[in-house]
């Protein structure tokens, strides 16, 4: 048993196209996957807007909250609940050259009014968090765009979803590049930055994903570390990637154990969850994997958090104090890794 409660988007379990090859899995209903995640001990979903409301563009603000409702019933019926809503900005033809940061005033009120919808939904799903990834929100070509206007733009979109709802909490989930080349926004310093700027800071924190520190040539712990020293880290997307190349997504743990151990480590050690934070996962199956085994990555990515998590709690800390009191940390890492590898 876990002292965590874990989430998981349905986009989590996914038919298998890339950019270089058609579905090679047969697609999954949202219900089916709500039933599944639940058997497999999952609390909480995270959504997309158009998870929950498909046609949303093509809807007025009422029909929309109408749909929303129809799916809290849905996680009623498999005693889910809802993380967060996270406005999809990276689809849309209106988010071609970015959201809330593009050189089109148009697009940009599209990216605000889209975020005002997933606060619309989250309401009605019952939950008082949107995520931001901010995906296109960067530049293709650097001198598109000013860092500086832009940076403003997005510090404004967040003030308008501020105002729109008071009670709403905005996290802002940091990547350094894909699909722009430049970030605006790319890694939790940024994000804190960012939260400070705005009109209310204690409403604006961060979601830290792994494999998105780890693209910034960063370790995941730290950045989670950053977040939780600012009382601001309030998700994270546990999961892995194999060197600085496209986000893989990969099953937590996978490739870097030992980071996996300490962002494990240092979420226990600060009581992460007490207000309700999730673990949330953020991994895709490989394109190899046949539908029978349409969800083992995620059975696989709870089973490694929950045997790390084991792990901490053998955790000799007396051991490491002693360690740090003698600067011995020749010693300290080898009992890690012993702890790793055979404990
Ligand atoms: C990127 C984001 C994305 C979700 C949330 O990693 O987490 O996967 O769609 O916006
Ligand atoms: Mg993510």
């Amino acid at each position: 048993m876990s002292r965590f409660k874990f989430s998981v988007g349905p986009w989590n379990v996914h038919s298998g196209a890339d950019a270089y090859g058609p579905a090679v899995r047969n697609e999954i209903s949202l219900g089916e996957k709500f039933k599944k995640f639940s058997e497999l001990g999952f609390s909480a979903i995270q959504f997309h807007d158009d998870d929950a409301v498909p046609n949303i563009n093509d809807l007025s603000e009422n029909e929309i909250k109408a749909e929303a409702g129809k799916v809290k019933q849905l996680l009623n019926k498999y005693n889910l609940a809802a993380e967060f809503v996270a406005p999809r900005l990276w689809m849309d033809p209106h988010t071609t050259d970015g959201g809330y940061t593009s050189n089109s005033k148009e697009d940009r009120e599209f990216a605000i009014w889209r975020s005002l919808r997933s606060i619309d939904i989250a309401k009605e799903l019952g939950c008082d968090k949107i995520v931001l990834w901010l995906a296109r929100e960067g530049t293709l070509c650097s001198e598109s765009k000013s860092a500086v206007d832009a940076v403003n733009h997005l510090i404004s979109a967040i003030n308008s979803m501020l105002d729109y709802d008071k009670d709403i909490k905005i996290l802002i989930e940091p990547k350094p590049n894909e699909p722009v080349d430049r970030s605006f926004c790319g890694t939790i310093g940024h994000v804190m930055g960012v939260s400070a700027a705005t009109k209310d800071p204690k409403r604006v924190g961060g979601l830290l994903e792994s494999a998105h520190a780890i693209l910034a040539g960063l370790d995941p712990a730290n950045e989670v570390g950053f977040g939780l020293a600012m009382g601001k880290l309030w998700s994270v997307h546990l999961n892995d990637q194999n060197g600085m190349k496209f986000d893989q997504d990969k099953s937590f743990g996978v490739e870097n154990l030992r980071q996996a151990f300490n962002q494990i480590k240092i979420l226990m050690e600060n009581n992460y969850g007490a207000n309700g934070e999730y673990i949330g996962l953020d991994v895709k199956a490989m394109r190899t994997t046949r539908d029978a085994d349409s969800y083992k990555h995620l059975e696989n990515s709870l089973r490694i958090a929950k045997m790390l998590e084991a792990k901490v709690e053998k955790y000799d800390y007396q051991f490491q104090k002693q360690c740090m009191e003698n600067r011995d940390y020749e010693a300290l890492e080898m009992y890690v890794l012993e702890l790793l590898m055979q404990g």
